[in-house]
């Protein structure tokens, strides 16, 4: 019964409909699906689909704004749902959160920061389009324990590295760990950019969380 609500779910971001993506978040739940998978089974890939047909111009640019707002008007239904169902509540480490400058795609790292804070760490989100020395003089002032870079842009991916450079210079590595992610970032460019561990989905990021911070 879920797989025909997950394809309702994909034809709202495909449709770039908000108003649909909301209701069927709304009636998922009320039937009492698990919100994290009505994200990733249902409307994420409907994300997907639009990426592709956007990369290979079946779609443009205003369908990719309206499946973003698709998508956040989903989000907006469900990520409260995810924080709600989180059981910890002892505070697990402090993570600081953004996505570089340049780009200004926060869906998926949001959505990172919804999974970590539900998880019982204490997430403090710096938006998008986040200069490299914020994210340093920040960690600083907060005391970071972890510090997590979102890029969705070849383009932008290079800002991962800078970040990572901006807290060695402030002092702070290697006792602040840094975790990046993104649909383009890949385990070996989180290597090669001195970078503590990469993640691939909201799930993954968590338990790379823990391990980096030893819980
Ligand atoms: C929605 C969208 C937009 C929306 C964003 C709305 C918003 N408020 O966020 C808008 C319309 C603004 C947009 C703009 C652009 N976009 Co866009 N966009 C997308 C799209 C379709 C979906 C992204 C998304 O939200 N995915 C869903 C979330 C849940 O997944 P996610 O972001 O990957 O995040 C998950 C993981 O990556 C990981 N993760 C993410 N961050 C982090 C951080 C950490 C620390 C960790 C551990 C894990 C982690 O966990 C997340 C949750 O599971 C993608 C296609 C795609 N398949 O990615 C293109 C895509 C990223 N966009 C693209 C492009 C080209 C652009 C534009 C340049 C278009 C233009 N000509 O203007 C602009 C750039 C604007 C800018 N300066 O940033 C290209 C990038 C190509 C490339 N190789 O660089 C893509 C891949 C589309 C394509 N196939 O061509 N975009």
């Amino acid at each position: 019964m879920s797989e025909a609500l997950f394809e309702l779910m994909k034809q709202a971001v495909i449709d770039g409909d908000p108003e649909a993506a909301g209701e069927l978040s709304k009636r998922a739940v009320r039937e009492g699906i698990n919100p994290l998978e009505a994200i990733n089974r249902g409307f994420v890939p409907g994300l997907h689909l639009v990426g592709e047909q956007f990369d290979q111009g079946e779609m443009f640019l205003p369908d990719l704004v309206l499946a973003g707002e698709a998508m956040k008007a989903a989000t907006a239904v469900l990520e409260p749902e995810i924080r709600k169902s989180g059981a910890a509540r002892q505070t697990l480490g402090t993570v600081l959160l953004g996505t570089v400058k340049g780009d200004i795609h926060e869906i998926g790292k949001t959505l990172v920061g919804t999974m970590l804070s539900a998880t019982g760490f204490e997430v403090i989100d710096l938006g998008v389009d986040v200069p490299f020395e914020h994210f340093a003089v920040k960690a600083k002032e907060v005391g970071a324990d972890l510090v997590g870079v979102s890029a969705l842009l070849t383009t932008t991916m290079a800002g991962q590295k800078d970040v990572v450079e901006a807290l060695t210079r402030h002092g702070l590595r290697p006792r602040v760990k840094v975790m990046v992610g993104g649909a383009p970032v890949t385990e070996s460019w989180a290597r090669e950019i001195g970078a503590d561990g990469y993640g691939r989905d909201a799930l993954a990021a968590v338990a790379l969380a823990k391990s980096l911070l030893g819980k």
